[in-house]
């Protein structure tokens, strides 16, 4: 099988964040270069093995839903295409090549708008805490996966690298970039999942949550980062969806049973990954590509 790219080197570009999974490089003053590699993680934790060109395959993910949602919200891409990145960059085309875009630098808001369908993750636990989630009440006696009422815009306040992500009220968010800002966000975060959910239940997939990053760009709210990849979001297969306990995962479910097998117990350093959960993964990131841009192939 072929390599994975576990960590791009680019020479003398300043590297401007290291995320889990991505690598961001400063370009300029306006613009940044945003890197997906083959990492993955579970339980925390990166390990140590890669799934060859899933950073490729998010990528193009990412890619087609800025598309998808142009007329509804601005992005921050410039270009994906390896022929116009700028000269320095050639050097490195092999790195770079389909899991790589220029981006324009945002003053990122510092809040991560998720947006729920579904009961899971944190949101199953503050509800089964509290029976509200980021303070919004939710009516009793739900189960773990169950559908929600109507999609609710569950914030969260981001927590330098490694820590978990702490959920907030909307009156956090007004705190944190103002009324206005705040109710922007929250509109296009409820506007944004209902188009991009449709399409997934078009394609046999429950979108059930999603995470979104937006930014500021010459005045203007702009979304950024990934957008609706696996990493980003819940993706259930609609037909054997079975409220009332967790979901397998769509993409990591090979790689959790797995690291539960070998009983790891979920401290560094991770393990890494034998080929046959690597490749099993790989086609599950593949397919989740494949139905939801209706591609055969990268
Ligand atoms: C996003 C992140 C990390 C991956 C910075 N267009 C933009 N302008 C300014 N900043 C960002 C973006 Cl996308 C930006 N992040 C989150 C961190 C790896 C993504 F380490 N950080």
């Amino acid at each position: 099988m072929k390599t994975a790219l576990l960590e791009t080197r680019l020479g003398s570009l300043a590297l401007t964040a290291r995320g889990k999974v991505r690598d961001i490089y400063s370009l300029n003053q306006e613009e940044l270069l945003f890197v997906a590699t083959d990492r993955i993680s579970a339980f925390d934790h990166v390990l140590g093995s890669g799934i060859p060109d899933k950073g490729r395959i998010l990528t193009q993910l990412s890619l087609f839903w800025f598309e998808f949602l142009e007329g509804m919200v601005k992005n921050h891409v410039l270009t994906a295409d390896p022929v116009k990145f700028p000269p320095e960059l050639k050097p490195y085309l092999d790195q770079l090549e389909g899991r790589s875009m220029i981006v324009r630098r945002a003053k990122m808001f510092p809040v991560e708008c998720v947006v729920r369908a579904y009961l899971s993750g944190s949101g199953w636990k503050d509800y089964q805490a509290t029976g509200a989630v980021c303070g919004i009440a939710l009516p009793q006696g739900l189960r773990e996966s169950d559908r929600l009422p109507e999609p609710i815009f569950t914030p969260a306040a981001k927590i330098n690298t490694g820590g978990h992500d702490e959920n907030i009220s909307f009156d956090d968010v007004i705190a944190a970039v103002g009324e206005e800002n705040a109710r922007k966000l929250r509109s296009l975060t409820l506007d944004i999942f209902e188009k991009a959910s449709r399409h997934a239940e078009s394609r046999g997939l429950i979108l059930a949550d999603t995470k979104f990053e937006f930014g500021l760009i010459d005045g203007e709210i702009v979304l950024a980062d990934e957008v609706l990849t696996p990493d980003s979001s819940r993706y259930w297969p609609a037909e054997s969806y079975a409220p009332g306990g967790p979901q397998p995962s769509f993409d990591k479910q090979y790689v959790r049973d797995y690291l539960e097998s070998i009983r790891w117990n979920k401290q560094a350093p991770a393990p890494s990954l034998p080929d046959e959960v690597i490749e099993k993964t790989q086609a599950k990131y593949l397919e989740a590509f494949r139905l939801i841009t209706g591609r055969p192939e990268l």
